[in-house]
């Protein structure tokens, strides 16, 4: 059976991390049995120092993608089948999109932003005894901040993060058109990586931000993630 670590749920979205949902569901839709075990202390396992790492007969795989590579190899993918090599070429530019940029305004909202970094700490953090709660959740904010500054997003201004997430957004929203899935009526990994991200951005309301509501704004992307979440996440 096929391990997943990962952090944990939050409202009805199946993780916090938008990488531990795309495994999860790639996972689903690819229709393989699994099992989660949740917490953010399996970090200090994490061979990688980062969660989703999976273990599947003995063998640990760190990171999303190399994940998705793993079970692929083993278990065989249908999903892409039906993709041209210019459909799997586009497919891979949207999900660097989503992952190495989108990411980066994802963890502004949630860390920069003071309000939501103040729910992550207590969800985080809440458990700890005083004072270690708020030396680990000082010590974490200021690690999250060096990483955002050194990626280069974190020297962007508010409104200039939201004006990068929104371009991404758009083009999200436009290759999807009327579209039921990215690649049309049958769903495909990019719809995994897709619908991870935007999870965390339409559907898990304890967190505010402007480029949430930008998400929000744009009706084809919300339509997606609710059908996506319906029809893997609620069955
Ligand atoms: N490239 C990795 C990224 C995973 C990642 O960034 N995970 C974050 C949560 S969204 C994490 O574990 N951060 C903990 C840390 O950096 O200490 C993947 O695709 O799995």
């Amino acid at each position: 059976m096929i391990t997943v670590y990962k952090f944990g749920s939050i409202g009805d979205v199946s993780d916090a991390s938008p990488f531990c949902v795309k495994v999860e569901a790639y996972l689903r839709l690819a229709g393989l049995p699994y099992q989660t075990l949740s917490g953010a202390h399996y970090l200090r396992k994490a061979p990688k120092g980062k969660l989703p790492y999976i273990e599947d007969n003995g063998k640990i795989i760190a990171d999303s993608s190399f994940i998705l590579n793993y079970l692929k190899e083993t278990y065989g993918d249908s999903l892409d089948d039906g993709l041209s090599k210019t459909d799997k070429a586009i497919a891979h530019a949207f999900s660097k999109m989503i992952e190495e940029n989108l990411y980066w305004i994802l963890v502004h909202a949630r860390w920069k932003l003071d309000h939501n970094a103040a729910i992550l700490n207590k969800a985080f953090f809440g458990g700890i005894p005083f004072p270690l709660n708020k030396i680990i959740a000082f010590i974490a904010h200021k690690n999250i901040m060096k990483a955002l500054y050194k990626h280069g997003m974190g020297r962007h201004s508010d409104d200039e993060i939201v004006e990068i997430g929104n371009r991404d957004l758009q083009a999200l929203s436009d290759f999807l058109g009327n579209k039921t899935y990215f690649f049309g009526d049958k769903p495909t990994t990019l719809d995994a990586v897709a619908y991870g991200m935007l999870v965390e951005m339409i559907r898990v309301p304890i967190f505010t931000a402007p480029v949430f509501e930008r998400a929000k704004s744009f009706q084809n992307l919300v339509e997606f993630t609710g059908r996506f979440h319906q029809n893997y996440f609620q069955k």
